[in-house]
């Protein structure tokens, strides 16, 4: 039994209630572990450890905040096997994935804003008529709040708060209440870099009481959050009248469009990995596959033929390509609308049924499923499923294909399979999607601006967007 305890002031510390919530392994359904569950009075002493951390933490030198950065992300790396294992068994996600990209990609957060806060630069005007001169300082905000979802949880938790802390910033911290255990092992890691305490505090528990604690604290003036769309909506009306700066990234329905003339290789391999990587459940992953009419039949047959060969097994075991869901409730919402699929009559081309893997028949696995819809209208292809299911439909035109594209409430990523430079150019103008790739899928540059548009969320991460959401400007101007 793993016991998870609050991060605040460099110290772990029970909830001051005393009060536990049980921790599942989803490979196997059994619990593992508690976790806090952590009330306000939790999140107001963590708020005033940041607090009284801020002034020395702010006032630091930028190459010393940087170098402690660096350390973290140093730390991480010596350990990503370890993390890797915890991420893995809180999470269900194959071994492989965590080792190769989530934990290594927790240490280039820290490594990249480390480095990105020594070049943040701001600007200056001179109005030599007026004899005036303008110049805006980017100075931290104080104590803020990241708040960080279960797909990918030290990725995202350290996305969140490695710009902050590179800012200035003194952070209070929720990872999802369903897969803490990185976040906890992270504290360590903190302290043994020589990170001051108090500066990053983490603290666990439920969305519903710690989260909204986080959120109402009247002195936690900027909430990063990253999670569902309706949680999304409800923290920006909680924040909206105290004034917080607001940074959201939701869900996404995003497209994959394939146009006859793509490299069909490279785009039939990638297509494999952007619609089930981590089952599916990445923001990113392309969940509706629009296919140009003249190959949709072979592609029909290639895909479902490769999607067939995808070994769904034990997360620990490195020959799994697909692990376990999240949840035990999350697998019931994509069970959900596979059922869904069948009273509407689409086609399941294949999977569609959960998977009981010897001697783990209590984990929560599902067949890496692909549903041939009949229309773009269908829930399955308006809401947001999370899991190892995509669905295929054919197109005939650039118009049509488009206007598919864009007719549903999110606007996160998109991803456009094509070699004509005009049509690539024309297409990519007019997909109202925060991110687009071309030619690939989840080609990360850690200084781009990352986010979506309409109901994905407001705001932007990553590169100096970060670091300007975690900053606010002051503007002075000296007539001279
Ligand atoms: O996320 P929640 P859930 C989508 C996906 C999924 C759905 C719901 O479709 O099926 O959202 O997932 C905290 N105040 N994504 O319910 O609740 C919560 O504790 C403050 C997309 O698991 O949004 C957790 O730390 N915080 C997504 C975090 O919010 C609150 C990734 C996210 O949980 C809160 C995950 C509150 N009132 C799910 N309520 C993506 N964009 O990548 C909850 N939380």
């Amino acid at each position: 039994m793993i016991i998870i305890q609050n991060y605040i002031n460099g110290q772990f510390q029970n909830p001051l209630n005393d009060e536990w919530l049980d921790n599942y392994n989803p490979s196997n359904g059994e619990v593992y572990g508690r976790i806090p569950n952590s009330t306000g009075e939790d999140v107001d002493v963590a708020f005033k450890a940041a607090r009284t951390a801020f002034p020395n933490w702010s006032e630091k030198n930028i190459e010393e905040r940087s170098r402690i950065l660096i350390k973290i992300s140093e730390l991480l790396e010596a350990k990503v096997a370890h993390f890797a294992e915890a991420e893995s068994k809180d999470n269900g996600k194959p071994i492989n994935l965590a080792k190769a990209v989530d934990i290594p990609r927790a240490a280039s957060n820290f490594r990249f804003f480390g480095n990105a806060i020594t070049q943040f630069a701001s600007e200056s005007h001179e109005n030599v008529g007026q004899q005036a001169l303008n110049y805006t300082l980017r100075q931290p905000i104080g104590v803020v709040g990241c708040i960080s979802p279960w797909n990918l949880p030290l990725y995202l938790f350290t996305w969140k708060i490695a710009p902050a802390l590179a800012a200035g910033n003194c952070v209070v911290a929720k990872p999802s209440e369903i897969t803490p255990l990185t976040a906890y092992l992270l504290g360590e890691i903190c302290n043994e870099a020589g990170l001051p305490k108090g500066v990053l505090n983490i603290v666990h528990g439920l969305g519903t009481i710690t989260g909204q604690a986080i959120v109402e604290h009247p002195n936690i003036k900027a909430i990063s959050f990253t999670g569902g769309t309706a949680t999304g909506a409800h923290i920006a009306r909680t924040a909206a009248p105290l004034f917080k700066k607001l940074s959201l990234e939701l869900g996404g329905k995003n497209p994959n469009i394939i146009f006859a003339d793509c490299d069909y290789e490279d785009m039939l391999t990638t297509t494999v990995r952007s619609s089930f990587a981590n089952q599916g459940q990445i923001c990113l992953c392309g969940s509706r596959i629009f296919v140009e009419n003249s190959i949709y039949e072979k592609f029909k047959r290639d895909f479902v033929a490769k999607v067939q060969q995808l070994i769904v097994g034990h997360p620990s075991n490195t020959s799994t390509n697909i692990g376990a869901l999240v949840s035990k409730s999350h697998l019931e919402k994509v069970v959900g609308y596979i059922d869904q699929a069948k009273v509407e009559n689409h086609t399941i081309l294949c999977g569609g049924k959960k998977v009981t893997v010897k001697n783990y028949e209590n984990g929560y696995y599902l067949e890496p499923t692909v549903i041939e819809v009949k229309s773009n209208e269908c829930s399955l292809n308006q809401e947001e499923i999370f899991g190892p299911v995509v669905t295929i439909m054919p197109f005939h035109s650039e118009k049509e294909v488009l206007e598919m594209a864009n007719s549903v409430k999110y606007g996160l990523s998109a991803t456009l399979w094509t070699n004509n430079l005009k049509r690539t150019m024309r297409i990519c103008n007019q997909l109202q999607t925060g991110i687009v790739w071309v030619n690939t899928w989840m080609l990360r540059d850690l200084r781009t601006p990352f986010g979506g548009m309409k109901d994905s969320g407001v705001g932007r991460e990553g590169g100096f967007e970060a670091l300007r959401f975690f900053t606010e400007s002051k503007n002075i101007c000296i007539k001279y």
